[in-house]
């Protein structure tokens, strides 16, 4: 069992433009995910080169920087039991039109490339992307009693 965990989720520009986001964060809540913190921003071209640096040698890289910053995002941190995994069963497969009916990928995305949203692939990369965008002060813990 993996245990209670954190993983950073990005609704994409293509999902947000399209009226999708309100949808996709009604699929978190209705899992059982909670959603810690959250934000709407457009990204600079130099915030999504950084966010996506490990694939800065791939062909793709100059049009998922492209298109990451077409439009505004919404970031989130979402905390529960197995998060990552259970974050990324709920995208489905990273290409869009192999994704099934039933997944965000599937529902909402229609490329490899525009495919409506991100997920942390692993603890280590959940942690550096939540602190590339959030702050302690912009999390809100809920299983703590205030
Ligand atoms: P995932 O987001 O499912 O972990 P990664 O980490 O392999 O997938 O890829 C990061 C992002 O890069 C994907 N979300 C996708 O938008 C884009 N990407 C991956 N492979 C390709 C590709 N062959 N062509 C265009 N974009 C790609």
């Amino acid at each position: 069992m993996a245990g209670t965990e954190r993983t950073f989720a990005i609704i994409k520009p293509d999902a947000v433009a399209a009226g999708n986001a309100g949808k996709i964060i009604s699929r978190i809540e209705e899992s059982g995910l909670a959603i810690i913190a959250m934000k709407k921003m457009r990204l600079t071209e130099g915030q999504a080169q950084g966010f996506y640096a490990v694939h800065k040698e791939r062909p793709f890289f100059g049009d998922l920087v492209k298109f990451m910053t077409e439009g505004p995002v919404v970031a989130l941190i979402l905390e529960g039991e197995g998060a990552i995994g259970r974050w990324r069963d709920l995208m489905g497969p990273t290409n869009s039109e192999e994704a099934p009916a039933g997944t965000i990928r599937g529902d909402f995305g229609t490329s490899i490339e525009r495919n409506a949203s991100h997920g942390s692939d692993a603890p280590e990369t959940a942690l550096l992307e939540t602190n590339y965008f959030f702050n302690a002060m912009e999390i809100v813990v809920q299983s703590e009693a205030l």
